[in-house]
C-alpha cells in the first residue's frame, strides 16, 4: 500500500497502522514512527505527517490521489451529486435527474446523509474488490464516495466505538438488489475483521459467508420479478468480541413462502434446490433417489413451465451448495437426508399416490381416521380433492421443516459458545436484515399479503426512526427543528394489524365464529367492517362464463401500490417476531426497470419508488435541519490548518471555542449551530469550502514542515 492512503485514515491503533500501511518501497524502509500533532491514541493521520526516520512526508505529491478523498465525487461535478442533500433544490425533478445521471455513469450509490440509496446496475461492476475495501476501511462516511462499504464501516465503527448493537436494514421492492447488497456488506465486514487471522474467527467468518449459498438454494426461487428472489425473510446477526472480531452469529428466518413447493405461477419456478439436485446431482445420487434428471418430469417443478434459468447454472450451483454444506459442517448422513426429503416431495406428485409410495404414506394421504359416535375408530377414504389437498399440505410442511432444520443446523454451528464477558469483554452484534421485497402479481395470495405487510412495517420503522433520530439528536444537542410533512403509512399498518378492527383480527374472528369458513364469509366480514376505509376496496368480477359464480376479491392500497388479493387467508399466521435494534443504518434499493436491463432507467418506475420510499422527504428532513454534523474534536482535527488561531494547536479553553474561531474566520456563522457536543452545518457548501481550502493547503504545509524538519528554517 502506498503511503498517500494514510492521508485521511482514522486510526484507532497506531502500532497496527504503522505495520499495516507504511511499507513504502520508494523510500526503502518502513516508516514506523509518526509525527502526530496530538499524540492521542486515536487521531487522523493528516497530510502534514512525516516519518521520523527519513523525515519525508507520509505521502508525497507524486503519489497523492488525483482525487483526494473522492472530492470530485463529493463536489458533484462529473458524476452528479454524491449526496442528495447537495441538490440545489429538493424537487422530484432534480432528485431524478441526479439519480439517473449517476446510474448512467455507473455510480449506483448515492447518500442521503447516512442512508445509502442504491440502484440495481444489473451488470457486474468492478467496485467491490480488495482495494476498494481498503479505501473504506476505518474511514468516515463523508471521506469517500458513497458505497455499501461506507455504511458497513459506519455500522461497524459505531458498534465498536460505543460497544452497542447496531443493524443494517436493506429495503426495496422485489429485484431491487437487497440480497446482493446484504452479501457485499457481509463480505466487507468479513474482510476488515480478524487482522491477526485467528483460525477460530476465520472459521466463523467462513461459515457465515457460506451459509448464504445454502440459504439461497433452499429459500430462493425464480419469480416473474427476480430470477433469484428471496422467498423468506432473513435477519442475520453477527456477534463480535471486544476486539471487533466475529465470534459467531445467528440467522432468523421469517415466513418461508411454502406454497411455492406445490404451486408456481406461469413463468416461475419452485425453490432452486429441486432443480439443482436434478441437474447437478451425480448419476448415482439420482439413481439412489429414483429421480429423473429432467425437472419437466415432475409436476411440482414444472407448473410454471420455466424449468431453466438463463441467469443461473443449476448444476454448478449444486456443487457449490454441496461444498458449502460440507464447510458448514453438515455430515454426509445429514446431506443425504436433505436430498431424500427433496426427492420424497417430488415423488409425492409424480406417483399420483399410486404404487411408488410406501404403504403407510399412501394410507396417510388417502385415508383419514374418524372416531364414530359409538367410540369406534374407522378409516374413511378421502375424495380426490381432499387427497390432493392433503398431499400438498404434506409436501409444504415437509419442505418448511427441512428449511427450518437447515437454518437451525447452521445456527448450531455459528452460535457463540463459551463466551465469557468477564474474560472477553462485552459481546456486541451487527444485524443485517434482508427480507422479500414488496411485490404485486396478477394473482396475489396470502404470501403477498404477508410480504407486503412486512414491508409496510419496515417503512413505518424507517419513517419513525429517521425522523425520530433527527429530532432526538437536535433535542439532545439543544437545537430547534422544524417539522417536515411526510406520508405516514401507519394507517395501512393499522388496517392490517389493529386489534378487533384490522384484517387479521377480522379473519381470525370469521374463522372462529363461522361454521365452515369460505372465502365469501371472510370477504363479507371484511367488507362490512372495512368498507369505508380509504385503503381498502372490494370488487365483484364478472366471470367470462356466465354460468359461473361471481368472483370477488379485495384490494389494499399499499404505500408502494395497490395489491389485489384472493381471499385465501386461512393459513396460519406467522409466529416469527422481528426484533431489531433502534439505531439502524439504511440501504434503500431501487429497481431501475422491469426487464433486468443494465442500460434502461425507467423514469416512471424509478420515480414511483423514490416517492413511496419517502426519499425526497428524507432529503428534506436531512436538509431542513443540518446536512452535516461533527463532534468538535473531529472537526477541529480536520480543519484546524485552515485557521491561524488553531494551527498547529489552539490556546482556547475548549474545542468548541476553537471551532468557533475557524467558523468565524471563514464567515460561516449563519450557516452553523453549536450543539452541546457537535457542530451542526446547514449547507454542505460550507464543508466543501473548508475541504477545498484544506486540500489546497496540504502541499504548502508539507513543504513547510519538510523544511522545518531539516532545519532549513
Ligand atoms: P432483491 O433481494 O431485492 O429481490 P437481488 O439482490 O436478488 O434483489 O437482485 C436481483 C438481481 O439483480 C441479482 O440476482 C443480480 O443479478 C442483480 N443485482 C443486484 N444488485 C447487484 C449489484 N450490486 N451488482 C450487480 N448485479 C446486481 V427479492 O429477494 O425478489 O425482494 O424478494
Ligand atoms: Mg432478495
Amino acid at each position: 500500500m502506498t503511503c498517500w492512503s494514510l492521508q485521511t485514515a482514522v486510526i484507532t491503533d497506531f502500532t497496527q497502522l504503522s505495520l499495516r500501511s507504511c511499507n513504502d518501497k520508494d523510500v526503502g524502509h518502513t516508516h514506523s514512527t509518526f509525527v502526530s500533532s496530538t499524540g492521542l491514541e486515536r487521531t487522523t493521520v493528516s497530510a502534514g505527517f512525516l516519518c521520523l526516520s527519513c523525515h519525508l512526508p507520509l505521502f508525497s505529491p507524486s503519489n497523492r490521489p488525483s482525487d483526494p478523498a473522492g472530492m470530485a465525487e463529493l463536489e458533484g461535478l462529473e458524476f452528479g451529486k454524491s449526496d442528495f442533500v447537495l441538490l440545489d433544490e429538493v424537487t422530484m425533478e432534480q432528485f431524478m435527474e441526479n439519480l439517473k445521471l449517476r446510474f448512467e455513469k455507473g455510480r449506483i450509490y448515492t447518500f442521503i446523509g447516512e442512508v445509502v440509496v442504491s440502484v440495481n446496475p444489473y451488470k457486474h461492476l468492478d467496485i467491490y474488490g480488495k482495494e476498494v475495501i481498503e479505501d473504506y476501511r476505518g474511514r468516515e462516511l463523508y471521506e469517500n464516495p458513497p458505497h455499501l462499504y461506507a455504511v458497513a464501516d459506519a455500522a461497524y465503527k459505531a458498534m465498536k466505538r460505543r460497544a452497542k448493537d447496531t443493524c443494517i436494514v436493506i429495503s426495496g421492492e422485489s429485484g431491487a438488489g437487497k440480497t446482493e447488497a446484504s452479501k457485499y456488506i457481509m463480505q466487507y465486514i468479513a474482510a476488515i475483521t480478524n487482522p491477526s487471522q485467528r483460525a477460530e474467527v476465520e472459521s466463523v467468518k467462513n461459515v457465515l459467508l457460506k451459509s448464504n449459498c445454502v440459504l439461497e438454494a433452499f429459500g430462493n426461487a425464480k419469480t416473474n420479478r427476480n430470477d433469484n428472489s428471496s422467498r423468506f425473510g432473513k435477519y442475520m446477526d453477527i456477534n463480535f468480541n471486544f476486539n471487533g472480531d466475529p465470534t459467531g452469529g445467528h440467522i432468523n428466518n421469517y415466513l418461508l413462502e411454502k406454497s411455492r413447493v406445490v404451486q408456481q405461477h406461469e413463468g416461475e419456478r419452485n425453490f432452486h434446490s429441486f432443480y439443482q439436485v436434478l441437474r447437478g446431482g451425480s448419476d448415482d445420487l439420482l439413481k439412489s433417489l429414483c429421480l429423473q434428471r429432467d425437472p419437466a418430469e415432475y409436476a411440482y417443478t414444472s407448473q410454471g413451465a420455466a424449468v431453466t434459468l438463463a441467469s443461473n447454472n443449476d448444476s454448478l450451483c449444486h456443487k457449490a451448495v454441496m461444498a458449502a454444506l460440507k464447510v458448514i459442517g453438515f455430515t454426509a448422513e445429514e446431506i443425504s437426508s436433505i436430498y431424500k426429503i427433496l426427492s420424497t416431495i417430488l415423488h409425492l406428485h409424480i406417483s399420483e399416490l399410486t404404487s411408488t409410495e410406501p404403504e403407510n404414506t399412501r394410507k396417510a394421504l388417502l385415508y383419514r381416521t374418524v372416531a364414530t359416535g359409538g367410540g369406534e375408530v374407522i378409516e374413511k377414504g378421502h375424495n380426490e380433492q381432499e387427497a390432493s389437498y392433503g398431499r400438498d399440505a404434506f409436501a409444504k410442511a415437509l419442505y418448511e421443516r427441512l428449511f427450518g432444520w437447515i437454518v437451525g443446523r447452521i445456527n448450531s454451528v455459528i452460535e457463540v459458545k463459551d463466551y465469557n464477558p468477564a474474560l472477553h469483554g462485552k459481546n456486541t452484534v451487527i444485524g443485517v436484515l434482508d427480507i422479500y421485497g414488496f411485490e404485486i402479481f396478477d394473482n396475489n395470495s396470502f404470501e403477498q399479503f404477508c410480504i407486503n405487510y412486512c414491508n409496510e412495517k419496515l417503512q413505518q420503522l424507517f419513517i419513525e426512526l429517521i425522523l425520530r433520530q433527527e429530532q432526538d439528536e437536535y433535542q439532545r444537542e439543544g437545537i430547534t427543528w422544524q417539522h417536515i410533512e411526510y406520508f405516514n403509512n401507519q394507517i395501512i399498518v393499522d388496517l392490517v394489524e389493529q386489534p378487533h378492527k384490522g384484517i387479521i383480527s377480522i379473519l381470525d374472528e370469521a374463522c372462529l365464529t363461522a361454521g365452515k369458513v369460505t372465502d365469501t364469509v371472510c370477504l363479507d366480514s371484511m367488507n362490512k367492517k372495512l368498507g369505508q376505509h380509504p385503503h381498502y376496496t372490494s370488487r365483484k368480477l364478472c366471470p367470462a362464463d356466465k354460468t359461473m359464480e361471481f368472483n370477488r376479491d379485495f384490494r389494499i392500497r399499499h404505500y408502494a401500490g395497490d395489491v389485489t388479493s384472493d381471499p385465501v387467508l386461512k393459513e396460519m399466521w406467522p409466529d416469527g417476531k422481528m426484533s431489531i435494534t433502534e439505531e439502524p443504518y439504511y440501504v434503500r434499493c431501487i429497481k431501475p426497470n422491469e426487464v433486468k436491463s443494465p442500460l434502461l432507467f425507467d423514469d416512471g418506475r424509478c420515480q414511483h419508488q423514490v416517492a413511496y420510499l419517502g426519499l425526497l422527504e428524507n432529503v428534506r428532513v436531512r436538509r431542513a435541519g443540518f446536512a452535516y454534523r461533527q463532534p468538535y474534536a473531529r472537526f477541529l482535527q480536520r480543519y484546524k490548518m485552515t485557521c491561524e488561531y488553531t494551527w498547529p494547536n489552539h490556546l482556547m479553553s475548549s474545542d468548541q471555542e476553537a471551532v468557533e474561531a475557524i467558523v468565524n474566520q471563514h464567515g460561516f456563522e449563519d450557516d452553523v449551530a453549536y450543539g452541546h457536543t457537535k457542530l451542526f452545518v446547514r449547507t454542505p457548501r460550507t464543508l466543501f469550502t473548508l475541504e477545498q481550502e484544506r486540500a489546497a493547503l496540504i502541499p504548502i504545509l508539507v513543504l513547510f514542515l519538510q523544511k522545518v524538519w531539516r532545519g532549513a528554517l
